[in-house]
């Protein structure tokens, strides 16, 4: 099974290089064709020093009649949805909080009581994650786009002990757990499939690098939730299309995330599958709203942490984690027009589940808010 993934994988990479290699081939006579009526944008002077380019319909047809249009970018928490023209830099960084709050078995929701009632001495009661995420972008080629992306995460854990029991006895009625730490490093890249007129697609292709810990403890190991790392290197692949009009985009994109062995606890998270499919609306010049659907499915945890004693809590079981999930989003993306802080983009969204169906008792999401700021250079 792991080689097979690891087949799809190089598979779909030498795929995807050969498609975006013909389309960087023929990308100047597409993008002649793409000069949408409704651009407003100074985009020559994004790339005034960019030699061999027509600066009229070849800056404007890319990246740069993006650069002051709001809805140009998706959505603050959809990650890897453009590519940049050659020769550009972006910086971001953007902020995460996701609150998960109360446990759920499939899609039944459950008091403590019904935990204390499955056999478990502990039961979990809200959670909390907020990740400060760093980002890089290169394009060293007009069908290429470099991106890496870092993050340092903070989580705690609330928790409550049944009664009589020797963790209500050694640890009170109620405890917290909390870590922070970085988490893993994304490295990849954004291959140019199509562009043509206002649609464009391209591949993502990355690799998750294990540069966080599924060592953190609080005083003891934690469990699988409360890690920073997945421990192994996992390929991310997906495919992203975006259109645009003159006061529209939209968008779509999945992206599935492979565990191709276990780590060194012996254990894999289980793959992602995540996908979402966005609108926007450009309301101001310099502002747009946006609307989001989002389907996540999560594989339950394969293999044995044997550092923790499982049966005292849900969490450190390792079916007890994954399902499926669809979550509604609303944001909102402004850039600045002028002055010193021109092309400067700063972005919120919004997420809400809209139904989850959880593998085994585990807590249930509950909203996550995404806090963004982005600057081409
Ligand atoms: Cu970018």
């Amino acid at each position: 099974m792991r080689v097979f993934k690891l087949l799809v994988f190089l598979v779909i990479i030498l795929v995807a290089t050969g498609m975006a290699r013909a389309e960087g081939s023929q990308i100047d006579s597409t993008q002649a064709a793409d000069d949408h009526a409704g651009h407003d944008t100074p985009a020559a002077d994004d790339h005034s020093g960019l030699a061999g380019h027509d600066e009229d319909t070849h800056a404007s047809a890319t990246h740069a009649h993006d650069a002051l249009r709001p809805d140009g970018h998706a959505p603050i928490g959809v990650m890897g949805e453009h590519l940049h023209h050659a020769g550009k830099w972006m910086l971001s960084y953007r902020f995460m909080q996701m609150d998960m709050d109360g446990m759920r078995d499939g899609t039944e929701d459950m008091s403590s009581q019904d935990i204390f009632d499955e056999g478990y001495a502990v039961a979990p009661t809200g959670m909390r994650m907020q990740m400060h995420m760093f980002g890089g972008m290169y394009a060293p080629t007009d069908w290429v786009t470099l991106m890496v992306m870092a993050n340092y995460t903070r989580k705690y854990m609330d928790h409550l002990t049944k009664e009589g029991t020797p963790p209500r006895q050694k640890m009170g009625e109620t405890f917290r757990r909390e870590i922070d730490g970085w988490g893993d490093l994304v490295v990849g890249g954004l291959l140019r499939a199509f562009h043509n007129g206002g649609h464009r697609g391209h591949f993502n292709l990355g690799i998750s690098v294990p540069t966080g810990s599924i060592d953190h403890k609080d005083p003891e190991q934690l469990a699988y939730p409360m890690q920073t790392s997945s421990g192994t290197w996992d390929p991310k692949l997906g495919f992203t299309y975006t259109g645009m009009s003159s006061r529209f985009s939209w968008g779509g994109q999945a992206i599935g995330t492979l565990r191709l062995g276990t780590n060194k606890a012996d254990f894999a998270y289980g793959d992602i599958f995540d996908s979402s499919a966005w609108s926007a609306w450009r309301v101001l010049r310099w502002a747009s709203v946006s609307a989001r659907a989002r389907y996540e499915h999560v594989g339950a945890i394969e293999g044995v942490d044997t550092r923790f004693m499982p049966g005292m809590s849900p969490p450190m079981e390792p079916e007890n984690h994954g399902g499926d999930f669809v979550e509604g989003g609303l944001g909102i993306n402004m850039v600045v027009q002028g002055g010193a802080l021109k092309g400067h983009r700063l972005a919120i969204e919004f997420l809400t589940p809209l139904y989850q169906d959880l593998n085994g008792p585990q807590l249930k999401r509950d909203y996550s808010l995404v806090v963004g700021w982005q600057k081409s250079l």
